[in-house]
């Protein structure tokens, strides 16, 4: 196995790619700062006129008395916040003191902050725990891969009372597949215990993240969206999946569109393929209804899809679940850009534990969603 997480704290929110870093600031006295202040003759007198900070400086013809104050003002706190930083690895790391790095138990590696602060670096491995945002846990040996029994655990403490989400994203993530009969993860298996139910994971997911509440949780008006383990040459679904995929509505946008991946490896495509011999043909089924084309066991679920260009129907008779082996919001082959309006975007997956002998080789799904904007016709 080879694996790498990013793990990140939110804030009473909802995390953005750039929520690295706490909201703390680190504080050291620079005196090269005061050097800089006492390098005056640049300046034109003119501007030394109109400038009451170097007025101050010109306590220098008062009497002796005043010299001890004009001694401290020789040093300047420089205060900046632990911000994200990018380190000279490429890793991301927090802005800090080289102090502060060190007592934290991270690495520095580059600097931040215009040269005041270093990039320090958390990475941890098995059996250890961290506070810290931004930690990346690895597998021991990491980046070599890890070929062995047991298991490798890491605690995550709160940094903060506030903090209500831990979002974990897979930088490096692959580790056994699922069996290939019911692809259920019998071997290498990903748990995340102590909050909401997460499915069990395994496989490859480089590029995936979890939320807590909304599993995965996506940003921008535009982007990509995967089931675990996707891959369309060899990705199998996984079963035991019962989770929330979100998507931020952003400002002035109504409506999402989605539109299967492109798939440049199958001859038919696989980029939705949730039920049924997906090494054949499968058409699209919609509904729970107790026909032949019902998606009773494992379901993508888009609120009031419609496919595009359709006119959307009443809300009770909408149709919410899609399965088969075609994305379409109707009982199609073709596939087709299935348009939601419900509002907060979200999407639900579920699949139950069992493939073989109706469901064969099924790979989940990939869709590109584009939000619409606000108009007569999105609203
Ligand atoms: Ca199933």
């Amino acid at each position: 196995m080879n694996v790498r997480l990013a793990i990140i704290l939110c804030l009473l929110k909802l995390c953005t790619s750039n929520d690295i870093g706490s909201e703390n600031k680190s504080s050291i006295i620079n005196a090269r700062t005061s050097l800089n202040r006492f390098s005056l003759p640049k300046w034109n007198s003119a501007h030394v006129k109109k400038n009451s900070f170097v007025q101050k400086q010109e306590s220098r013809f008062w009497p002796p008395v005043q010299k001890e104050s004009r001694f401290l003002s020789l040093f300047t706190v420089v205060t900046f916040p632990n911000g994200a930083c990018a380190a000279a690895s490429g890793d991301n790391g927090t802005c800090m003191t080289a102090r502060e790095c060190s007592a934290r138990g991270g690495s520095a590696n580059g600097y931040c902050a215009n040269g005041f602060g270093l990039c320090c670096i958390f990475m941890t491995s098995c059996g250890s725990s961290t506070s810290e945002n931004g930690t990346y846990f690895v597998n021991s040996g990491y980046p070599s891969s890890y070929d062995g029994t047991g298991s490798c655990e890491l605690t995550i403490i709160k940094a903060h009372p506030d903090v209500c989400q831990i979002r974990l994203d897979f930088n490096r993530f692959t580790i056994a597949g699922p069996e290939p009969t019911n692809h259920v993860c019998n071997q290498d298996q990903f748990i995340v215990s102590g909050g909401n139910p997460v499915p069990t994971i395994c496989g490859s997911n480089q590029g995936s993240h979890t939320d807590e509440g909304c599993l995965q949780y996506y940003t921008g008006v535009s982007g990509q969206l995967r089931s675990f383990n996707y891959d369309p040459a060899s990705g199998l679904q996984l079963s035991n999946q019962d989770y929330g995929i979100c998507i931020r509505m952003e400002r002035n946008f109504c409506g999402i569109q989605y539109t299967a991946c492109p798939d440049n490896v199958n001859n038919r495509s696989r980029a939705f393929t949730i039920s049924g011999n997906s090494n054949g043909p499968v058409n699209a089924m919609v509904g729970s209804g107790p026909t032949q084309n019902n998606c009773a066991n494992d379901w993508l679920l888009v609120p009031c899809a419609t496919n595009v260009g359709r006119i959307q129907p009443a809300q009770a008779l909408c149709t919410d679940r899609i399965c088969g082996g075609t994305f379409s919001a109707e009982l199609s082959m073709t596939p087709a850009t299935v348009l939601s309006t419900v509002k907060p975007f979200r999407l639900w997956f579920h699949a139950d534990n069992v493939e073989a002998p109706v469901d064969i080789d099924n790979r989940g799904f990939c869709l590109n969603y584009i939000q619409q904007p606000c108009t007569n016709n999105v609203m």
